[in-house]
């Protein structure tokens, strides 16, 4: 179960498809060995993935404000990290009202993320909302700065889900930290959660432990055994992923390109979530390329 990375011998023949098809590189952090030369020369003809996500057409969402006529409006302008504060906002819709017919995923009308630019400060939230069609949460930020705000929802009659995407700032003294390197650990509250995947399809599994012992109780959370969200860095670009039917905590998220990003698994344990980060990258290049 210790094993941090799986990289080879993992879906081959998927990996030349999407390698091909999008020519990405491995997962890059720690500990990874060169892996095995990939075939993806001898890709010949159209096949896809076997499981219905196409390689081609992955957009990251959340980049912009309005899409495909719904718009985010806040109704807050500004956020606060010295005390807690009611963040409202609403969904237009393409005919100029207020969005008050939602559809749930994973349970909830919307899901709220909250994120500093730089990647810290995560909160993934579910306000409620009004009558007339205003959301509202209690919301604090950790410290200031320019934070994205992120609703993720699916007006009913749409086929799919939306994320709509809107800056803004928590006054005060804003340090930017760096991002964290590539890594498949994290340590929250006690738990040590590990990451196994793979970028070139997406495919991540992650194991939670406890002193030691790998804990086998984890609750339902969402709808599945835990929530995966995957921003881009540099843009803040949202992923669409999805939680895997069966045991465990495995996701897929569709790579819209090389790039780094960072990975927010929230977990229920007792009673409580809990949220682990990771950062990984993907790069063009040639599968098998080694780096230091
Ligand atoms: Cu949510």
């Amino acid at each position: 179960m210790n094993t941090p990375v799986r990289l080879a011998g993992f879906g081959l023949g998927l990996v030349a498809v999407f390698g091909a098809a999008l020519g990405l590189g491995r997962v890059v952090g720690p500990d990874v060995t060169a892996p095995p030369p990939a075939t993806h020369d001898t890709h010949s003809d159209g096949a896809h993935g076997t499981d219905g996500h196409e390689a081609e057409g992955h957009e990251a969402g959340g980049l912009a404000i309005a899409q495909d006529g719904y718009r985010l409006a806040p109704l807050t302008d500004a956020l606060s990290s010295t005390d807690t504060q009611p963040f409202r906002f609403r969904i237009i819709g393409p005919d100029e009202a207020t969005v008050t017919a939602f559809t749930p995923t994973h349970e909830r009308d919307l899901h709220l993320i909250v994120v500093r630019r730089d990647l810290t400060g995560y909160q993934h939230l579910h306000p409620e909302r009004a009558p007339d069609g205003t959301w509202q949460t209690p919301l604090k930020v950790a410290a200031p700065g320019d934070y994205r705000v992120f609703a993720d929802f699916r007006p009913t009659g749409r086929d799919e889900p939306l994320t709509l995407g809107a800056d803004v700032p928590a006054a005060g003294d804003y340090r930017p930290a760096p991002l964290p390197g590539p890594g498949f650990r994290d340590e929250v509250d006690g738990y040590t959660v590990t990451l196994d995947g793979d970028a070139q399809t997406g495919a991540f599994t992650f194991t939670v432990s406890r002193d030691g012992a790998p804990v086998t109780d984890l609750e339902p959370y969402l709808g599945a055994n835990g929530h995966l969200i995957a921003l881009r860095d540099g843009d803040l670009g949202y992923l669409h992923v999805h939680p895997e039917d069966g045991p465990g905590l495995r996701f897929t998220a569709e790579i819209p390109s090389p790039g780094t990003y960072r990975l927010f698994l929230d977990f229920q344990h007792r009673g409580t979530v809990r949220t682990a980060a990771f950062t990984i990258t993907t790069e063009h290049g040639e599968p098998g390329h080694t780096h230091g």
